[in-house]
Parts: C-alpha cells; structure tokens; sequence
C-alpha cells in the first residue's frame, strides 16, 4: 500500500472527513486519537472497528492515542441513544476502566508498543464548573450545540435530554483540546455516530489555538440482512472478555458472517494485505463450500483477541461439533459448545455403578426405546465422547463424565445429546 488514505479507502473505513482532512492524512503527520467510555466492564466486537484503524494509523507515522473516558463515562455521551441513560457510580466507572485498559493494551500490544493509553478523568475531574463555563462553554453558542443531530434526535423525544447530556459533546471537545496540548493530536476518528462531538472539538480548537484539525469518521457496521453489527443469533453483543463471550463463541460469530459480508470484514477488521484478500475473494467466488474466507477472518479475529491458544482451542471446539476429539477440554467448554444441544441429567447417585449403555441412550432421549439403541449400536451409529460404541454389554460409568461432569452423546452425524451428572 502507497498510502495511509487509499489503504482507509480501499478497506472501505471512511465513512466522512472533515474538511482538510484528505490533504493533512496525505502530507502531514500527527498522533492520533479515539474515545472509549466505560459504561460496561467489557468492550465489544463494535468497538473494535476504531481501535483497529487507529493500529492502521500507526503504521503510517500517526501514533494511536486511545482515550479512555473516565471523565466523560460519567457523564453519558447522548450520541445515537434514544432515551437518557442513568448515572454510572464513580467506583463501576474506576472498575470499568481499568478493565477496559487492560483489553486495549492487550490488543495494541500485539501491533505495535509505540501508543497512548490516556483517561481523560485525568483533566475532566479537576476541572471547574467555573473555568469549565468561561473557558469551554463560552466559544460555544447553544443555538450551534441545539443543531447536533445527538441534541436534535432527543428534543422531540417522550423524556427530552438533560442539561448533563446536552453538555457531553463539550467534553469530548476539551478533550480534543487536551488532546492537541499535551501530545500535538490533531486527527480524532470515531464511528460515524461520533461526528457531531469531534467537529465540536474541531471548532474549539481553531477558536482558542488558531489551529487546524481533523476527523475521520467511520461506518456503523449493518450487516446485508439489515442486522445491526455484532449480536448474536440470539441478539445479545459478542465481548471481547472470554469470561462473557468465549473464545469458540468468539470464533463461531465470526465464521458465521454471511457471504457478503465476509470480503468487506476481511478488509475492514484484519491486516491481511490487498492480495490475500483479493485471493479469499476469488476462493469465495469459485469454491464457496470451502468456507476459506470465513476461517479465515474467524482465524484472524480470534488470535487477535484470545491469542494464538485461544485460537486453537476455538478451532477444536469447532471441530468437536463435527465428530473431533474431546481430547484437553473442559466441562465447561464442552457445555459451552452444547449449549445449544438438548440435555438430559442423571444423579451421581444412580450413575455411581454405572448404567447399561442401551438404557442409557433411551434415558437421555437419544434413542426412543431399547430395541432402537440397540439396532443403532449394531449399525455403528452410537458414540460416547465423539468414540464409537462397539460392544453392547458397555456400561456409562463415572469414568465417562469429563471433569465428573458432561457425557457427550451422539447418533450418527450430528443428533447430540449431553447428559449431566448432578
Ligand atoms: C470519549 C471521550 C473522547 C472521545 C470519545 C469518547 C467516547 C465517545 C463514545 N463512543 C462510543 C463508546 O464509547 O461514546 N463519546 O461506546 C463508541 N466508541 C467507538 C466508536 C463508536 C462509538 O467507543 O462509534 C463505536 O465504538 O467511536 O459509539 O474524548
């Protein structure tokens, strides 16, 4: 790639820039930055977008400044949200902070070690109400901050915006400001919902330095179905913490992108050059069964958040569901990969002997009588833990259970059962 703006360009990231932007990305260098504000203990696959693109800007001389919102997290920015959002207390706000820390410098660290991690709690809690008023809110007109479409969007609204919302977006302007101070930042890039409050800090900055700045905003990812990006099947956001969304869930939402999508996510999320890309393209075009697209941006993503073991494991899961080993899994990721499959339970109790193979397969439902289990045992068609079931005198023992746990059953190639041992 030539440049930092056809390689934005070609990858589809800009959504719009503001003025000058274009000829300052091409001829002149800066730091750069983007905001993230705890509001939750984890950030999710939505907030990635940005933080990749801020790596991008890193490998074009603009050193990647990511702001932690400490301050402005207490606050509550009004951007895109339809209703007010209630107070965060100080200590879930320190709390998810630090989290949030931790997750972006796990990422960045992995690209380069040359990047800010800054919480602009840092400036916004010793400020005055008063200085803050005379030094911020005075460049500011409320006929200017009642055009922002974050304002405008909530003024008709059932329930309005408070005074406290309606303030944010000169925050995040002071931050900008801050920004440009102490590092000489001079690009802020955010999810196209961000535009409002980074033109507001665009405008501070000319005011009281009498110097230009930039922004670059970025899309807000639909899928082609029209889905908002980044929810699961069953609607709730895929994480980025393996305690919320695990690494094999990690990896399942991304190979699970539809086929339209998965070449504009290659480009958008990975670092895969131009013709790699163009090569995945082409494989999806001539053999799409081959799904190779789609591991590949499943592959890429999970390493680039879990780790190359995080990665690994995710693709022995993925592999269990298609008859691998169960071989150095736990309970838990077994359960975790059969969430959805049904289950049955059998007590400790009960099980301690050891129960007859073929009653076993009709308790847990696997088998709609004996004769049956047995006919399907006789066939080859009967598996304990993805081994298959030769003899029909076995017992299910405790030694089945992994961990003491999870039995994992299976008819043919695909009908699962787990049973529990409680
Ligand atoms: C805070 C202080 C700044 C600059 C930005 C901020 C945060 C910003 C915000 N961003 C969203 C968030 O934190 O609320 N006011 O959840 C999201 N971002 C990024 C991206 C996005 C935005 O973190 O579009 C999605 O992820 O900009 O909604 O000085």
């Amino acid at each position: 790639m030539k440049d930092l703006l056809s390689e934005l360009r070609w990858r589809g990231v800009i959504y719009d820039l503001t003025e000058g932007a274009e000829d300052f990305l091409r001829e002149g260098r800066s730091p750069v930055y983007a905001g993230f504000d705890p509001t939750g203990p984890s950030l999710h696959v939505g907030h990635l977008l940005p933080i990749i693109t801020l790596i991008r800007f890193s490998r074009y001389g603009f050193k990647p400044i990511f702001v932690i919102g400490g301050g402005t997290g207490l606050i509550g920015d009004p951007s895109g949200k339809e209703k007010e959002r209630p107070l965060l207390s100080e200590e879930e706000i320190e709390k998810n902070v630090e989290s949030i820390k931790g997750q972006i410098t796990g990422i960045a660290g992995n690209f380069t070690e040359d990047y800010i991690v800054v919480n602009n709690a840092e400036w916004l809690k010793p400020l005055g109400f008063i200085e803050f008023l005379r030094d911020v809110g005075k460049h500011f007109t409320v006929n200017y901050m009642l055009q922002k479409e974050s304002v405008r969007n909530r003024l008709g609204r059932e329930g309005g915006i408070s005074f406290t919302e309606f303030t944010y977006m000169l925050l995040q302007a002071y931050d900008f400001l801050q920004l440009y101070d102490r590092y000489g930042c001079r690009v802020q890039i955010g999810g196209s919902d961000q535009w409002g409050n980074i033109t507001a800090g665009i405008e501070l900055i000319r005011k009281v330095r009498g110097e230009r700045a930039y922004g670059l905003v970025l899309p807000l990812l639909t899928t082609s179905s029209g889905k908002k990006f980044g929810k699961t099947e069953a609607g709730t956001s895929v994480w980025l913490d393996p305690r919320k969304t695990s690494p094999y869930r990690f990896y399942q939402f991304w190979i699970n992108t539809e086929d339209r999508d998965v070449i504009r996510y290659l480009k958008l999320f990975t670092f895969l050059p131009e013709e790699e890309i163009k090569a995945l393209e082409e494989s999806l075009k001539e053999h799409p069964e081959r799904r190779e697209a789609h591991r590949r941006l499943a592959e890429e993503m999970t390493r680039m958040i879990h780790g190359e073991e995080g990665l690994q494991r995710a693709v022995k899961a993925t592999r269990v569901l298609f008859g691998g080993s169960l071989e150095g899994l736990s309970a838990d990721e077994l359960l975790d990969i059969f969430s959805e499959v049904p289950s049955a339970e059998v007590s400790e109790e009960k099980f301690r002997e050891g129960i007859p193979v073929v009653d076993f397969l009709v308790m847990s439902g696997l088998a709609p009588s004996k004769g049956e289990a047995k006919r399907l045992i006789k066939g080859g068609g009967v598996y304990i833990n993805n081994v298959r079931v030769e003899n029909l005198g076995r017992r299910v023992t405790p030694e089945d259970a992994i961990g003491g746990k999870v039995i994992v059953l299976r008819r043919g190639k695909k009908h699962y059962r787990i049973v529990k041992v409680t």
